[in-house]
């Protein structure tokens, strides 16, 4: 069977690694356009973007800060999909969120299907709070327990039209069943248009668990409420090993990969990545090894239905 190209998308610096987890981490819109140029060498076709504050390293959402990244992009990897997040972080409203859409047009954003608590496992939280230097990291640890990622459906109402009306493609970030049918329901009012582009977020805390068996339980969930035909995916694996495991799973099973220093740190069983292409480059190992060929950026365009980087605004603004 002829596979379809493999897209790999890197999901460069997140809001939930913390700084004092790992050195490796981009910071500044320098260092985050850097490991985008590198992730984007090693093989990646879409980096995904959070801002961090450039002195303390908290999550951000100032726009200016988004601009310098984008700025820094442009320059350094320009023929990269840019993928801006609308998830943001803990405490960010939803208009502090959905603000990059209006201002960047970028040719996708992520798109968070669902309410859900979204927390880290009490001994890994046990583990961060030991190791947090910040105070700005020992709240966003403090604060997780207890907070709850709003996105009702009246938030998924207003990103989804903000969306249409700046021709963003909406990148579906599917983090259990019900969030499938949540998708549902704004196909049938029109909101969502198939081909739908949806990414499985396996392993988050409050979210399915990272196995094989929900994996498999989500693409057959989709495959009846869309119709096999009218979606692509993408698979997201919390942590190590499973980053890579879900990788591979998703490769076999004619899927998409994310990975990145948002959502794993370690390239080898106790060894940190030193960087974002670090992890894409052993996904694309393991591709060759299962005989997918890699899906540049324009082959993404083309598989997506993507309006093209020369009608987002941020390239025509940095
Ligand atoms: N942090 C990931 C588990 C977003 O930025 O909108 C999901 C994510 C969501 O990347
Ligand atoms: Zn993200």
């Amino acid at each position: 069977m002829a596979e379809k190209k493999l897209i790999i998308t890197c999901a460069i610096t997140g809001a939930m690694t913390i700084p004092s987890q790992t050195p490796y981490l981009p910071i500044t819109p320098e260092q985050i356009s850097d490991e985008v140029k590198r992730a984007y060498e090693a093989g990646a076709a879409i980096v995904h973007i959070h801002a961090r504050d450039p002195d303390t390293g908290a999550p951000t959402s100032d726009l200016k800060v988004f601009k310098e990244i984008l700025a820094g992009i442009k320059k350094k990897a320009p023929d990269v999909v840019v993928c801006l997040t609308t998830g943001g972080s803990a405490g960010m409203t939803t208009e502090e969120r959905i603000c990059v859409v209006p201002e960047f047009e970028p040719e996708v954003a992520s798109f968070n299907m669902g309410s859900m608590n979204f927390s880290f496992h009490p001994r890994a939280l046990q583990k961060l709070k030991s190791i947090a230097k910040q105070p700005w990291e020992k709240a966003l640890l403090d604060l997780s327990w207890d907070f709850v990622f709003k996105n009702t459906f009246k938030d998924l109402e207003y990103f989804c039209k903000t969306m249409l009306e700046h021709k963003t493609k909406p990148e579906l970030e599917i983090y259990d069943v019900g969030h499938i049918y949540n998708a549902r329901i704004l196909m049938d009012m029109g909101l969502l248009k198939p081909p739908l582009w949806i990414q499985f977020v396996t392993g988050v805390v409050g979210g399915v668990g990272g196995n094989i068996h929900e994996l498999v339980h989500l693409k057959e969930t989709a495959d009846r409420v869309f119709g096999p035909n009218n979606y692509d995916f993408s698979v997201i694996g919390i942590g190590y090993p499973w980053e890579f495991e879900a990788a591979a799973i998703a490769i076999a099973m004619g899927g998409h990969v994310r990975v990145g220093l948002e959502d794993n740190i370690f390239i080898k069983k106790g060894e940190l990545a030193k960087s974002n292409a670090e992890l894409v480059a052993k996904v694309v190992r393991i591709a060759e090894e299962l005989g997918r060929d890699i899906a540049a950026p324009d082959d993404v365009r083309k598989m997506l239905g993507l309006k093209g980087k020369e009608n987002t605004k941020w390239w025509n603004m940095v």
